[in-house]
């Protein structure tokens, strides 16, 4: 690939934002209240909006539901077209009420499963007003201890369940399923992994695809691997950006293993562009809100370009003779490349500043939003909604 195509292909990333990265967000221990941290869905969208004007490529922004829910979701979406975004990923939240202390979909109580799927068919009715096309669906079901429930009750629960919601999705919408191996339920997840994710698709149908998120696998587990082989088989619908160290920590994207997400960017350059939903989801817990996010972009296009330069013929080539360090070291000349003019050019192409990280510190944003917005005091992780 020459530099113009490298360009082109850059410039035509896109990632979405998640409304929930830009409010105030803690630990199970304490939440630390940022100044100007967004309160409302509306300040959530206008931030997720600065971030795209400083950036250039998040044009899109996914929401929560309830933690974003209004009354009027046209306007909402109208506000959000006026910010020059648009609403992407529309996520039913199905953990955060009492009901669902035993599951949702997979709950053993019948009536608990019809509220959750009531609320997916919301949503899906959300989805339309807004206009967005996917519905992405995290778990938190599963058991905490050996017996609590039966398994394959569970499943067969989750499929059911599952059917339901599949059946209402107009043309055009996908289901996103995002599995993760542990927490809040610590034996047993109903939807640990992505052949759990993939069986579960293939039973719903072609509209449903899985979504991988980088914090939700146990340690050591190859994800680009994972990220290739769902590829292959076209049921990679959705990429979660994140980092972590030791679980789900939700860091900066490419903070603890930037080589990490070089070989998954690899594996997504090499599929070519669409299709796959890109989100960065992490949440900032002692950190500022919006320059995180925005050095996360950076990180996932520093990533991508490096991705975009692997020499793939001669890569093909060292692979096909079997030489392995060879092979390897084509690679890792692409991951040891600076890409910082490459992304200059493309900054400039895109017409925002060529550092957008120093360009929001430097712009008085922070400083306007908390004269704005004040400091938010907050009980909970997700009592900022
Ligand atoms: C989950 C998962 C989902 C996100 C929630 C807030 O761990 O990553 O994508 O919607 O957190
Ligand atoms: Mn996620
Ligand atoms: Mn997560």
């Amino acid at each position: 690939m020459n530099e113009h195509e490298i360009l082109d292909r850059l410039a035509a990333l896109e990632i979405e934002t998640p409304s929930w990265g830009y409010g105030n967000s803690g630990t199970r221990f304490h939440v630390y209240p940022w100044p100007g941290a967004a309160r409302d869905a509306f300040e959530r969208i206008a931030d997720a909006a600065l971030v795209h004007r400083l950036t250039g490529c998040c044009p899109s922004v996914a929401v929560h539901i309830p933690w974003d829910a209004v009354d009027d979701y046209t306007a909402l979406g109208r506000f959000a077209h006026e910010q020059g975004v648009r609403i992407g990923a529309v996520n039913p939240n199905l953990f955060g009420d009492d009901a669902y202390r035993l599951g949702s979909v997979c709950n053993p109580d019948a009536a608990v499963r019809e509220k959750a799927i009531a609320h997916c068919l919301e949503c899906i009715g959300i989805a339309e007003e807004v206009g967005s096309t996917i519905i992405s669906l995290w778990l938190a079901d599963g058991t905490s201890y050996p017996g609590q429930d039966d398994l394959r009750d569970r499943h067969a629960r989750l499929v059911e369940s599952l059917e339901r919601v599949y059946a209402d999705l107009p043309d055009g919408m996908r289901l996103l399923l995002e599995y993760k191996f542990f927490e809040p339920a610590f034996y047993s997840t109903d939807l640990p992994d992505w052949g759990t994710a993939a069986l579960v698709c293939r039973r719903l149908g072609p509209k449903a695809q899985v979504l991988v998120d980088t914090g939700h696998h146990p340690q050591g587990t190859n994800i680009e691997q994972i990220v290739a082989l769902l590829l292959a088989d076209g049921l990679l619908g959705g990429f979660h950006f994140n980092n972590r160290k030791y679980a789900d920590d939700d860091l900066i994207v490419g903070a603890i293993d930037p080589f990490e997400l070089f070989r998954i960017m690899c594996e997504i350059a090499r599929a070519g562009d669409g299709g796959i939903a890109l989100m960065i989801d992490q949440s900032h817990n002692i950190e500022g809100k919006i320059d995180a996010m925005i050095q996360s972009v950076s990180n996932i296009q520093t990533a991508y370009a490096k991705a975009l330069l692997v020499d793939r013929k001669r890569l093909a080539e060292a692979q096909q003779e079997g030489d392995v360090l060879g092979a390897h070291r084509i690679l890792v000349e692409a991951f040891e490349t600076d890409v910082r003019p490459l992304l200059a050019a493309l900054r400039e192409r895109l017409g925002v500043e060529a550092d957008p990280v120093e360009a929001f510190r430097r712009g008085g944003y922070a400083e306007r939003l908390a004269g704005e917005r004040g400091t938010t005091s907050v009980e909970s992780a997700y009592e900022s909604a």
